[in-house]
């Protein structure tokens, strides 16, 4: 498998479909019956949210280049892998819509509608953004949507509701009722492999968002935590009662493309400043690289290259990734080679107490089945990023993230996402 370029709508995303109502009272309302088997009512909302909900994850930078989390739907529940991606909003999942559908390969069955659709009057599927310019033409069309990814994916299809069983950590188990995609009709044509996935699970902020929902039902808050192990497993959770001690936060950046930024930050490299400063960077786990603007990238890739001189690495052309060294012999890890490289980090020049995110040579490098020692951070004008910077899956590894959406700030500590963190 080959790795994505980076999976973020930062490029056009365009989602299509519309809406009527868009009073927070008739959304929430019109949620609350679809609540099932739960005899909540309105009045018995909790102040304060009980719990969080935990979901395995797997995935690796390379080969694979993605992380997914194993979410269960319907009833009777099925499994599906769906790539965790806080870069872009929505939840879909292939969905055998038609027998027209097409759909891409996926590692389990596809979603089977049973005449769920949403209509496009639902308040639900105002939504999806842009709320505009597709108005809803009969009140019961359905609610369509369309949304393509940075890496030349996209994904089409009709809104539905469904069951999901989810377990809390407090023990309760509910049945919500959530509405996501039924992706129907799935395109690649990236230079890579598609993810093997079954869908995408959209962890941007936005109402329509799964956990929106959740939060808008009062089960949990919108804060999500995702920790991807460089041994390919971690967990992602929902809610804010099992952040751990020791998280390092800076606040969320307003952008008009709802990323999830933060910033401004300099660019150290072994200690040293490089001429990278005041950069705003977008955390995109749907990213597997990470990508510097091209200034940036050049101020690093220059200070590495510096830093080499004198070790027996060599330039060498991998075809994996642009930037590529061999040494004498073929490296087995990257433990054999780390040590010729330096710690990058991101310093938070308006935090009062030098709030910084560190990058470890292993959030910037991998080893090829090659042997070779690659860099994982890319010229961002190679991928028509422009001058955006993204720190995607590889610098996010063996790190607990946290995006609280409540405080609108984000948050991180190093872990080896083996533990769970404890309540
Ligand atoms: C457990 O958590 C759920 C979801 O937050 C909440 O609705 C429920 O009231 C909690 N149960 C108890 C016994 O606290
Ligand atoms: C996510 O949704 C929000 C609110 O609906 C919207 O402003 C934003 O543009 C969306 N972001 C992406 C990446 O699609
Ligand atoms: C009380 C209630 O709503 N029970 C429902 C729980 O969910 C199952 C399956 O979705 C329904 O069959 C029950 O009627």
């Amino acid at each position: 498998m080959g790795q994505r370029k980076t999976e973020t709508p930062w490029s056009m995303v365009v989602i299509f479909c519309v809406l009527l109502l868009t009073s927070n009272f008739l959304v929430s309302f019109s949620a609350a019956k679809h609540l099932q088997n739960h005899t909540m009512t309105r009045t018995q909302l909790p102040n304060r949210f009980g719990s969080s909900l935990v979901f395995p994850v797997r995935g690796d930078i390379y080969p694979n280049g993605y992380f997914y989390a194993i979410i269960y739907i319907g009833n009777p529940p099925r499994p599906y892998y769906l790539d965790i991606d806080t870069g872009s909003n929505l939840t879909w999942v292939q969905c055998a819509a038609a027998s027209s559908a097409k759909l891409l390969k996926a590692p389990n069955n596809p979603y089977k509608p049973n005449n769920n659709a949403l209509f496009c009057k639902d308040p639900l599927c105002a939504f999806i953004d842009p709320p505009t310019n597709y108005p809803c033409k009969a009140p019961n069309d359905q609610c369509d949507y369309e949304v393509h990814y940075a890496d030349y994916g996209s994904s089409l299809g009709v809104l539905v509701r469904d069951s999901f069983p989810l377990r809390f950590t407090n023990g309760s188990v509910y049945r919500p009722t959530l509405a996501f995609g039924c992706g129907y009709d799935q395109e690649f044509s990236g230079p890579f492999p598609p993810p093997y996935v079954d869908g995408v699970l959209g962890l941007g902020n936005s109402k329509s968002s799964i956990l929106s929902q959740l939060r808008g039902f009062g089960l949990t808050r919108n804060v999500i935590g995702h920790c991807f192990g460089s041994q390919g497993r971690g967990f992602l959770f929902f809610g804010d009662d099992l952040l751990p001690p020791g998280l390092v936060w800076a606040p969320m950046l307003y952008n008009s493309l709802n990323h999830y930024m933060l910033g401004p930050v300099d660019l150290l490299f072994g200690g040293k400043p490089s001429v990278a400063k005041g950069l705003n960077v977008v955390f995109d786990s749907g990213s597997t690289y990470t990508y510097l603007n091209p200034k940036a990238y050049q101020a690093v890739l220059s200070m590495i290259k510096t830093t080499l001189t004198g070790t027996p690495l060599t330039v060498v052309e991998d075809g994996n990734l642009p930037v590529c060294w061999k040494g004498a012999n073929p490296f087995g890890s990257i433990d054999a080679i780390k040590n010729n490289f330096r710690p990058l980090v991101l310093s938070f020049t308006k935090s009062k107490n030098n709030v910084a995110f560190q990058l470890a040579p292993e959030a910037y490098l991998l080893v090829t089945s090659r042997g070779n020692v690659c860099l994982g951070i890319l010229n961002g004008a190679d991928a028509e990023l422009g001058n955006l910077n993204v720190i995607g899956d590889i610098s996010l590894q063996d790190k607990l993230v946290v995006y609280d959406n409540e405080r609108q700030m984000i948050g991180w500590t190093p872990s080896n996402c083996n533990n769970i963190p404890n309540s």
